[in-house]
C-alpha cells in the first residue's frame, strides 16, 4: 500500500481483504500509527514502547473532538464515550479484549487517566480522580505477575464502575474483582514469578521495616518465590514499592491498616518456609508434625498473634464435623502440605479481596439524591495458552469467550437496531458465533462446569480422573443424540490426546487442559482446623478474613464451588455490560517476543480471525459503511458546495441532500435516515474528504497569497 493509500478506518480499506487488512495494520504499525478504526471500534496495537501520543498536549487535542475528525486514537474513543454518558446521559462500557499481553491493563489506564484529565476540575474532585487512579497500582502489585506471556500480567479479572453527576464530574466508583489465580502464591511456572507485591517488599522497604516484618531481604530465602526469573528487565521492583506505598496512602489506607496488609504478605511467605516431618507412627497411622529449624514458625505466628501450638495442631489433624460429631484424623506429611498451601493461598486471595473492598470504602460514591451517570471499563485478564493449562486458564479463557459473545451479539444487534431505529432495511451478516462454546461450558445440565460441580458434590472417591471419565462419557453418549457437546464439536476428542488431558477449541485456538487439580480448585476447602486456628489469630484482619471459623457460626452448609461462583459472576457482569452503551478496544499483540518494533503477520492475522474483526468491517460496510448526524455532516462539507456555504439556512437534513445531489454523489450511494445520513461506499466518503482536504489547500494558498500581497 503506497502511503496515501492507509487508512485511518478499516472501513475505507480498498480492496478489502485479509492481506491488505494485515497490511494496512503493519504500515500503521511501521509508522507508530497504532491505533486503527473500524467504525467506533478501535484497534490498538501494542507497540512495546513507550510513545509520545500521551502527552497531556494530545489530550487537549482530542478533547471535544469529533470522532473521525483527527487520527485514529484511544483518546477519541474515550472522549466519545465521555461525552455521550456526559451530554446525552448514557451509561457507557468501555469493553477492552485482546490476549494475554495485548495491552489491555495499559488500555484501561489510559482511557482512565484521558477521561480524569477532561472532566471537571476542583479540590473535592480531583482526590477523588487520584483515589480512582492510584487503585490501579494497589491492585496491580497484588493482582499481577510476570508471566511467559506478560510481564505485568493480570492475574484477576476487573471492572470498575466510575460514577458521574450530572454536570460529569467524578463522584467515586465501585470495583469488582473476578477469581485471582491463586495457585501462584505457591508454585509459579518455569520462567515466571509470584505476585509483583512480594518482590516489591523484599527489595523496597527499609531496613527497619523488614525487621518488623522478620523478613530477609534475600529472594532465595523463600519458598514461595520461584527464582528463575526473580528479577525481570525494566521492572523497578524496589521503585515499584515506593508507587504501591503512596498509591494506598493516597487512596486512604492508614498507616497500620498498610503494616497490616504487609504482615499477611509477610505471613505469606513464613508460611511458605514451614515444613513438616513424618512422626513416629501413632496407631499405625503416619503422622505429621511441623520441623522448626529456622524458627519461621514462631515467626509467622508472631506475625498473626497465633499461638504456635494452635497452628501446630491445626496442621496435624483434621476435624470433619457431621450429624453433632467431631471426628479427629490425623494429617501425614503430604496432607500438611497440602494444609499449609491451601491456606497460604486463601489468607493471600482473601487479603486480594480485602483490598478491593477496603478501595471501595474509599471510592465509594455516598448517598446521592439525583441518578448517577456511569462509566465501566473491564479490564480482564486476557486469553492465554501455556504449555499446561489448568482449572485457571480454563476459567480464564471462560471468561474471554464470554466478551467475545456479549461483541458479536452487541455489535450485530447494536448495528440492526441502528438501522430499524432510522428506518433503513437491512439484511444479516454471517458470524462465527461463539455461543456454543461458552454452552459448552456453562449449560447447567451437561455444562464441563456443571458436570465439574456435580463430581465434586458426589459422594465416594472423586478424583480428577473420574470427572474426566464423566466427560469423555457424557461426550460419547451424546454422540448420536446430537448432544450439545458433540454437535458442535466444540469438545475435540482425539486419539493423539495426552493421559489426563481434555482439549476445547475455542474462538482463540485449541487449549489442552490437563485435569490435575481440577476438582481440589473449582472444591477450593479449607480445612476447618485450620480456618478456626486463623479467626483465633490477634491480628486485625484475621477475623475478617477467615469469618468461617468462627466456632459461634457453625455453618455444615458446603460453600459453592470455585467454578460457581465464577459463572455466576461473570453473569452478573454480563447482563450489566448489556444495560450500558458499549465502546469497544481489540488490543493486539504484534510479537511473542514483548519486542518493539516487531511485527509478525501470521501471530496478527491469527488474532484478527479470532476476533472476527474482517466479519466486523463487513458487517460495517454491507450496510452503509458511515453514518453521522446531519449537522456535523453539513458542517464538515458545507464548503464544498455554493448553496451551503458559508452558512446553510434550513433543516440541515435538506442541506446535506443539497450538498450530496451538488457534489454529483449518486442516489443509491446514500440513504436518509431519521436523524443520520447513511453513506454506503467507503469512497464517497474518501472523495469527500480529499475534495474538502484539497478546499482547504486552495483556501490556505489564496490566504497566503494574500498576505504577500499585503506585505
Ligand atoms: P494485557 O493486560 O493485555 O495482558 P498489558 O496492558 O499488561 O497487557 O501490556 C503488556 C505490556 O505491553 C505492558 O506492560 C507494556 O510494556 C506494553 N504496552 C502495552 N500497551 C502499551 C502502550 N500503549 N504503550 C507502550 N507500551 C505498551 V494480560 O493482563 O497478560 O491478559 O493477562
Ligand atoms: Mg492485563
Amino acid at each position: 500500500l503506497p502511503t496515501s493509500m492507509w487508512v485511518g478506518d478499516m472501513v475505507l480499506l480498498e480492496p478489502l481483504n485479509e492481506d491488505s487488512f494485515i497490511e494496512n495494520l503493519r504500515k500503521r504499525f511501521d509508522h507508530n500509527e497504532i491505533y486503527t478504526y473500524i467504525g467506533s471500534v478501535v484497534i490498538s496495537m501494542n507497540p512495546y514502547r513507550s510513545l509520545p501520543i500521551f502527552t497531556p498536549e494530545k489530550v487537549e487535542e482530542y478533547r471535544n473532538r469529533n470522532f473521525y475528525e483527527l487520527s485514529p486514537h484511544i483518546y477519541a474513543l474515550a472522549d466519545e464515550a465521555y461525552r455521550s454518558l456526559r451530554d446525552q446521559d448514557k451509561d457507557q462500557c468501555i469493553l477492552i479484549t485482546g490476549e494475554s499481553g495485548a495491552g489491555k491493563t495499559e488500555a484501561s489506564k489510559l482511557v482512565m487517566s484521558y477521561v480524569a484529565a477532561v472532566c471537571g476540575k476542583g479540590q473535592e474532585v480531583n482526590k477523588v480522580k487520584e483515589q480512582l487512579l492510584q487503585s490501579n497500582p494497589v491492585l496491580e502489585a497484588f493482582g499481577n505477575a510476570k508471566t511467559v506471556r506478560n510481564d505485568n500480567s493480570s492475574r484477576f479479572g476487573k471492572y470498575m464502575d466510575i460514577e458521574f453527576d450530572f454536570k460529569g464530574d467524578p463522584l467515586g466508583g465501585v470495583i469488582s474483582n473476578y477469581l485471582l489465580e491463586k495457585s501462584r502464591v505457591c508454585k509459579q511456572p518455569r520462567g515466571e514469578r509470584n505476585f509483583h507485591i512480594f518482590y516489591q517488599l523484599l527489595s523496597g522497604a527499609s531496613g527497619d521495616t523488614l525487621t518488623k516484618l522478620k523478613l530477609d531481604r534475600d529472594f532465595s530465602k523463600y519458598n514461595y518465590l520461584s527464582l528463575d526469573s526473580a528479577t525481570v528487565s525494566g521492572l523497578d521492583d524496589a521503585a515499584s514499592f515506593r508507587t504501591v506505598r503512596n498509591a494506598m496512602q493516597i487512596v486512604g489506607f492508614m498507616e497500620d491498616e498498610v503494616q497490616s496488609v504487609l504482615e499477611l504478605v509477610a505471613a505469606v511467605l513464613k508460611l511458605g518456609n514451614i515444613e513438616f516431618k513424618p512422626e513416629s507412627r501413632v496407631n499405625g497411622f503416619d503422622e505429621s508434625r511441623v520441623k522448626d529449624k529456622n524458627g519461621e514458625t514462631i515467626e509467622m505466628c508472631e506475625l498473626l498473634g497465633i499461638e504456635q501450638s494452635v497452628l501446630e495442631r491445626a496442621f496435624s489433624y483434621r476435624t470433619v464435623e457431621a450429624k453433632m460429631e467431631k471426628v479427629s484424623t490425623t494429617l501425614n506429611v503430604a496432607q500438611a502440605y497440602y494444609a499449609r498451601d491451601a491456606l497460604a493461598k486463601n489468607l493471600y486471595s482473601r487479603l486480594f479481596s480485602w483490598l478491593v473492598t477496603r478501595i471501595n470504602e474509599s471510592i465509594k460514591v455516598g448517598l446521592a439524591k439525583t441518578r448517577h451517570k456511569v462509566m465501566g471499563v473491564l479490564d480482564i485478564y486476557g486469553f492465554e495458552i501455556f504449555e499446561d493449562n489448568s482449572f485457571e486458564q480454563f476459567i480464564i479463557n471462560y471468561c474471554n469467550e464470554k466478551l467475545q459473545q456479549i461483541f458479536i451479539e452487541l455489535t450485530l444487534r447494536e448495528e440492526q437496531e441502528e438501522y430499524v431505529r432510522e428506518g433503513i432495511e437491512w439484511t444479516n451478516i454471517e458470524y462465527f458465533n461463539n455461543a456454543v462454546i461458552c454452552d459448552l461450558i456453562e449449560n447447567n445440565q451437561n455444562g464441563i462446569l456443571a458436570m465439574l460441580d456435580e463430581e465434586c458434590l458426589r459422594p465416594g472417591t472423586v478424583t480428577d480422573d473420574t470427572f474426566l471419565d464423566k466427560l469423555n462419557t457424557i461426550c460419547a453418549e451424546h454422540q448420536h443424540f446430537e448432544s450439545r457437546l458433540s454437535k458442535n464439536s466444540k469438545f475435540l476428542t482425539d486419539h493423539s490426546l495426552p493421559h489426563s488431558c481434555f482439549r476445547i477449541q475455542h474462538y482463540a485456538g485449541k487449549v489442552l487442559y490437563r485435569v490435575e487439580g481440577f476438582v481440589d480448585k473449582n472444591n477450593d476447602l479449607l480445612y476447618r482446623d485450620l480456618s478456626q486456628a486463623m479467626y483465633k489469630a490477634t491480628h486485625s484482619l484475621m477475623r475478617q478474613l477467615f469469618p468461617e471459623g468462627n466456632p459461634a457460626k457453625v455453618n455444615l452448609k458446603r460453600p459453592p464451588t470455585a467454578g460457581f461462583q465464577f459463572k455466576a459472576s461473570v453473569g452478573g457482569l454480563m447482563r450489566n455490560l448489556q444495560t450500558k452503551n458499549p465502546n469497544y478496544i481489540r488490543c493486539i499483540k504484534p510479537n511473542d517476543k514483548k519486542a518493539s518494533h516487531i511485527f509478525t503477520d501470521s501471530l496478527v492475522c491469527h488474532q484478527v480471525r479470532y476476533l472476527g474483526l474482517m466479519e466486523n468491517v463487513r458487517v460495517r460496510r454491507a450496510g452503509y459503511a458511515f453514518r453521522q448526524p446531519y449537522e456535523p455532516c453539513l458542517e464538515r462539507y458545507k464548503m464544498l458546495c455554493r448553496q451551503t456555504w458559508p452558512h446553510w439556512r434550513g433543516p440541515a437534513r435538506d442541506g446535506v441532500e443539497v450538498l450530496l445531489i451538488d457534489c454529483s454523489v449518486p442516489a443509491e450511494e446514500f440513504a436518509y435516515g431519521r436523524s443520520k445520513i447513511f453513506i454506503r461506499n467507503p469512497r464517497t466518503l474518501f472523495t469527500l474528504e480529499e475534495r474538502r482536504r484539497a478546499c482547504l489547500q486552495d483556501l490556505a494558498t489564496l490566504i497566503q497569497k494574500i498576505y504577500r500581497g499585503w506585505k
